[in-house]
Parts: structure tokens; C-alpha cells; sequence
């Protein structure tokens, strides 16, 4: 099965002003979707990230891999080694450092998916099982809440509404797990200073209280500031996310705190691993197949990780529903899952390029897709608006911190805050 075309389309879609430690979600959420065609006919669906130097690189990628085998995936890789060049930072900074090797592995990752959905449809099994199975029919997700704005400035309240203070956040909590069924909780962090933060915190415990809560405040912390919330926090936070930055300050603070530490800025890379697990930096890794060179890789990471006593749970950006199809069955494949995955696809809202069907939540969790290969299909009306939107929104690359300086120009993303 050899490939003959690959189309690689940006699309935009409305996102709500999340509130994060880099600023404010802009109006519009990009995605690259990449389409690899066989010459047998047979499409395979991707997703990744729509910066536009990230897109760049996919596309120049794309011609390089004209002719492989969708099975020769280690020559697909060493085509995109070959093709990728230097790293390109993202410019919200919350995914950790840029490296060459991290830029290699996020424009390998949409093909590599893509590829397994081709080699999932011609044999008629679902993606899961070319991972080695699923052992686990349905994969949990998170409610990941967020401090909002009631709506982007200038524009009406959305349905979500305000979240600035603990009883907006429980309220918020309360919307999504009342839509969704989700049986834990995510608190995005880094915003307010973090006695608010615990207080919030704090709020969602006495109003879920059989709810496992985690908080992320995206390194805004300074090794101190983390371990006095970490100690505050104690017997509340299942684990407490990325509270400051690099290895060698987290590992300062996972001594000294009484919850794991998680993470998906301080260990993002293979490289990271070795220091990482010296230190005793972590004791919960965020997997993201999206920048972890895709869904076997990805099995080969949690199998690492198995082995050091790291247990897994998955980062996410905001994402439509090819991502959440190939996160579901990677997730439902990994014994080490120990956590709910996070997911951005409540605030999506329905916008999909999914067509409506193979994926829902029931009681927070995804039913793994059982058709062959990803188990979805592209809803090309929705691809065709979503790519108009893209070429009409003028945003090319997700800027949280340049948003947030239109409105408080004073505004900083600087690390540590606190
Ligand atoms: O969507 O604002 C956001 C999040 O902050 C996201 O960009 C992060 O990458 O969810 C992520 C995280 O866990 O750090
Ligand atoms: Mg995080």
C-alpha cells in the first residue's frame, strides 16, 4: 500500500477566552488535518497542530513521503528526520521546550496516525488492536475547567459564562460534568495568585467530593510558592501538574510535597527522560501522541515509564475529533493509564470535522471506536467551512500572550509569577 497523495488542510474554529498562564484564548483554535491517500484508495485521517511554522514543515514534509509503504513507518520517520529542520517554538510556551527532536516527532505524528487508520481499514480492525489491543473499552476523561471570561470582548456571553472566583469555577464544574458524566476534575491554573487558586480548589472538593482533582498553573510557580500549595493542598490533589519549571526545580519540590508531580513542559522529549528520572521529578507523565511521535512511540513511552514506576495520564491543546479518536484508542491500549485523560472537547462545542456518531461520552469516558481503523470519517461539508474560517479568521499562529496585551496591555506570560 503505497501512498499517492497526501492533503494537508488548516482549519479554524471558535474557541471560548480560557484564561491560562500565557494569557487568553483567541476567538479562533487552529488544527492542521492531513489526509493520506493510497494507491489503493484507501484514506487515512491525522491532526496536529495549525501554527503556521509547524503546518510549513508538515506540508514540506508531505512531498517527501510520496511512494513509502504506509507500513515502512521508520522510513517515514527518516524522511521526516531528513526534512524537518531546526525546532520551531511555540508561542505560547505551554508545552514545554522546542527541540529538534520534539519537532521531528510532532510532524512524524499525523502521518504515523494516518497511516494506522489506512492499515486498520484494510484488515477491517480498529487502530486499538494494531497496538496490541485495548484493555479498556472506554477510555475516562477529564472535565478540564478553566478560568473565562463570560466572552471574548467586544462579543455576547457564551453558554459556559463567566468563571472568575471558586463558586463561577464549581458552576462551570457543574455544566460539564452535568453534560459530559466526567468523574474527575482539571483545574487550569496560573492565573490568579495561588491562594485564589487553592481557595477554588478548595471549593471543588467540598462540592465534588468523590471527584479525584488535579491543578495546573503552568510553572507560574516558583519552587517555594510550589511547595507551600503543594502542603496546603495535602490530601486533596491526586496529582499537581507542572506547578514550577524544568527538572531540576520540580524534583525540589516532589521532595518536598505530599502529592505526585505531573507533567507536560518539564519532560516532553526522550532526552528528558534519563535526568528526569534521576531526579525523581515526576511521578505522573502526560502523554501526548501529538508531540510524542505518534501512537506506537507513544506505547513504547508508557512502556519506559512502566518500568521506572511513572504512572501516565494524557495532555491536551485544544483539538477536534480525529485527535480524540487516535487518544482513545492509544489510551485504551496502555495498562499504566492511572489517570482520566484531559480533553478541550467539551469547549469545541460540537464543531467537529468528525462526522457525528462514532465518538460520545458516557459518564465521562469515550467508548473505544470498534470500526476499522480510527473508526470515523471525515465530514468534508465540515472540513470545507472550518478551512474557510481558517483563510477568513487572519490568525496564523495561537498567541495567548499577544491577546491578552489587547485588553491589559501590562499583561506578562514571564515565569515565575509567584
Ligand atoms: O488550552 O490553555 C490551554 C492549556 O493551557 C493548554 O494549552 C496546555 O497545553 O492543557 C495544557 C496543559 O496541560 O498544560
Ligand atoms: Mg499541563
Amino acid at each position: 500500500m503505497l501512498i499517492k497523495e497526501i492533503r494537508v488542510t488548516p482549519v479554524a474554529f471558535r474557541d471560548p477566552p480560557l484564561l491560562n498562564a500565557a494569557g487568553v484564548h483567541e476567538p479562533w483554535a487552529l488544527r492542521t488535518i492531513v489526509e493520506v491517500v493510497t494507491d489503493e484508495g484507501l484514506t487515512g485521517l491525522g491532526e496536529t497542530y495549525g501554527d503556521l511554522g509547524h503546518l510549513e514543515k508538515v506540508r514540506a514534509t508531505a512531498r517527501e513521503l510520496l511512494g513509502l509503504d504506509v507500513h515502512s513507518t521508520n522510513e517515514i520517520y527518516a524522511r521526516v528526520s531528513a526534512s524537518v529542520g531546526e525546532a520551531v517554538t511555540d508561542l505560547h510556551g505551554l508545552t514545554g521546550v522546542a527541540t529538534r527532536e520534539k519537532s521531528v516527532d510532532r510532524v512524524f505524528s499525523p502521518f504515523e496516525v494516518a497511516c494506522l487508520d489506512i492499515r486498520g481499514k484494510a484488515i477491517g480492525r480498529p487502530v486499538s488492536d494494531l497496538l496490541g489491543g485495548s484493555i479498556r473499552s472506554a477510555v475516562p476523561y477529564s472535565a478540564y475547567l478553566f478560568y473565562k471570561w463570560a466572552g471574548h470582548p467586544g462579543e455576547p456571553a457564551d453558554r459556559f459564562g463567566a468563571a472568575l472566583d471558586p463558586a463561577g469555577l464549581v458552576e462551570q464544574a457543574r455544566l460539564l460534568i452535568g453534560e459530559y458524566g466526567f468523574q474527575s476534575i482539571k483545574l487550569k491554573g496560573g492565573v490568579f495568585p495561588p491562594e485564589q487558586e487553592i481557595e477554588a480548589t478548595l471549593a471543588l472538593r467540598d462540592a465534588f467530593p468523590n471527584h479525584p482533582l488535579r491543578l495546573d498553573p503552568n510553572a507560574m510557580w516558583s519552587p517555594e510558592t510550589s511547595i507551600e500549595v503543594g502542603r496546603a493542598l495535602s490530601g486533596v490533589l491526586e496529582y499537581l501538574e507542572d506547578p514550577t519549571g524544568d527538572i531540576g526545580p520540580m524534583a525540589e519540590v516532589a521532595a518536598e510535597v505530599p502529592m505526585p508531580l505531573a507533567t507536560n513542559m518539564c519532560v516532553v522529549t526522550f532526552e528528558h527522560l534519563p535526568p528526569a528520572i534521576r531526579l525523581g521529578a515526576i511521578g505522573v507523565l502526560l502523554c501526548d501522541h501529538h508531540y510524542w511521535g505518534g501512537l506506537v512511540r507513544s506505547t513504547q513511552l508508557a512502556r519506559l515509564c512502566e518500568t521506572f514506576g511513572i504512572e501516565l495520564s494524557m495532555h491536551s491543546n485544544s483539538h477536534l475529533g480525529i485527535s480524540l479518536a487516535a487518544m482513545t484508542h492509544l489510551a485504551s491500549t496502555i495498562p499504566n493509564l492511572a489517570h482520566s485523560c484531559d480533553t478541550h472537547t467539551p469547549w469545541q462545542d460540537g464543531q467537529d470535522v468528525v462526522a457525528p456518531g462514532a465518538l460520545r461520552f458516557v459518564d465521562g469516558a469515550v467508548p473505544v471506536p470498534t470500526g476499522p481503523g480510527l473508526g470515523i470519517e471525515l465530514d468534508r461539508d465540515a472540513l470545507a467551512v472550518m478551512h474557510e474560517q481558517y483563510l477568513k479568521c487572519g490568525v496564523t499562529a495561537r498567541d495567548d500572550t499577544s491577546y491578552m496585551r489587547r485588553f491589559d496591555p501590562s499583561f506578562s506570560a514571564a515565569r515565575p509569577r509567584w
